[in-house]
């Protein structure tokens, strides 16, 4: 198949899923052309049959705004014209639908099916602003197919949008032969010389990943057992978080990291991962640690336990509970056999459930799907 991609090329779980979804299509044969206004960060490796296409917004003294929307529909329409796709699959619903349903328009009578998948604020934050609500919803109603990355957020369709039939849920996934137990100790020495326990967080530290929550739950977790933490990423409340552990003395011991691109090996390093989210449709960095044998304590919200079973991979918990988050950290950090089995388990569900090769395999037969459909 000759498949387009859309997606946002920054740090964040919807431009990783797609581009993941890219390269695992491309070594199965397929011709991907990624469509947008930057190289996906972890399109970093030139392979014969990925393409890229950058989305130019020229400007205008009059725009207040330059129109990326239609200069996103303009190339859509003339990359699947020229390169002939058999489908468009937009990732995060604003604005990439609504240019995809403008190129397909464009195209007529020539057919260009359109996929949307749902990834998580497009649906619960942005989509649901009464400014972006009424043309989201369109948006997903005029897509071909549309596919949400857990059941929570089908039902978040649902309820926010009245799209209750026709969303197909298929999950996140993750490359379990990249993602893998890689203990390194070369880069525990670097971060934890003196044998510390390493917590990791790793966001886009929006407000929704509550970054500052993450140093509450360390400060409380270093009063009782020697530790370090790397903040990994960027993003609007990295300087409230990095205030906050300097106003906590904690400069030693947390490790601002920024964007990186060695995720497998800074997890892979970690003794566990924090992820005190307001809300998660997913939780994709969840599904990496625990395919690296890492355990999570992660915030009992939104999709994360249908990738979390509470006791198991790690612990689900209030995300209002900061003591209870340290609490639980606290419990596996001071019990390597409780840690190695949250880890083993954590392996074990990754493998069953959540592997590139099963997940890849269903969105092409989705696609198929569709392209008869249509
Ligand atoms: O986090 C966001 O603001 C947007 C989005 C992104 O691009 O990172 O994240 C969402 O998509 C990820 C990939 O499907 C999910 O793993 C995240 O849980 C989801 N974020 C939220 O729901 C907050």
């Amino acid at each position: 198949m000759k498949i387009g991609i859309t997606c946002y090329p920054t740090y964040g779980g919807s431009g990783i899923v797609a581009t993941e979804l890219g390269k695992e299509l491309a070594e199965k044969g397929h011709e991907i052309h990624f469509i947008s206004y930057a190289l996906p960060l972890r399109l970093n490796r030139a392979t014969p049959n990925i393409f890229f296409h950058e989305v130019e917004v020229t400007d205008y003294p009059l725009f207040d705004h330059p129109p990326y929307t239609l200069a996103l529909a303009t190339k859509m329409a003339e990359v699947a014209e020229l390169h002939g796709l058999d489908l468009l699959h937009c990732h995060y619903a604003i604005p990439h639908s609504v240019s995809a349903f403008l190129a397909k328009s464009m195209l007529e009578p020539r057919r260009l099916p359109v996929v949307t998948t749902l990834h998580g604020t497009d649906i619960t934050l942005v989509g649901a602003d009464r400014s972006y609500l009424p043309i989201t919803r369109f948006s997903i109603e005029r897509s071909d197919g549309v596919t949400a990355v857990s059941h929570y957020l089908r039902q978040a369709t649902c309820q926010t949008f009245g799209i209750c039939s026709n969303v197909e849920v298929i999950h996140n996934f993750v490359n379990c032969d990249i993602y893998r137990s890689s203990p390194r100790p070369d880069m525990r020495l670097r971060f934890a010389p003196g044998d510390e326990k390493i917590l990791i967080h790793l966001s886009n530290f929006r407000p929704v990943k509550r970054p500052c929550t993450v140093i509450e739950i360390f400060r409380r977790v270093q009063e009782r057992l020697p530790a370090v933490l790397l903040m990994v990423g960027d993003g609007p409340e990295r300087g409230r978080a990095e205030w906050l552990a300097h106003d906590y003395g904690l400069d030693e011991r947390v490790r601002f990291l920024g964007k990186r691109d060695n995720i497998d090996e800074l997890i892979g390093a970690s003794d566990l991962l924090l992820l005190p989210s307001q809300n998660e449709s997913f939780g994709l960095v969840a599904l990496e640690a625990m395919a690296c044998e890492v355990p999570v304590v992660v915030s009992k919200v939104g999709g994360l336990p249908e990738v979390v079973t509470d006791g198991r991979e790690g612990f689900l918990v209030d995300p209002k509970d900061i003591d209870g988050m340290a609490q639980r950290s606290i419990e596996i950090l001071s019990d390597d056999a409780l840690r190695r089995e949250m880890g083993r388990n954590g392996r074990q569900t990754a493998r069953a459930r959540f592997c590139s090769d099963e997940i890849v395999r269903r969105y092409e037969d989705y696609y198929r799907k569709i392209i008869d459909r249509s």
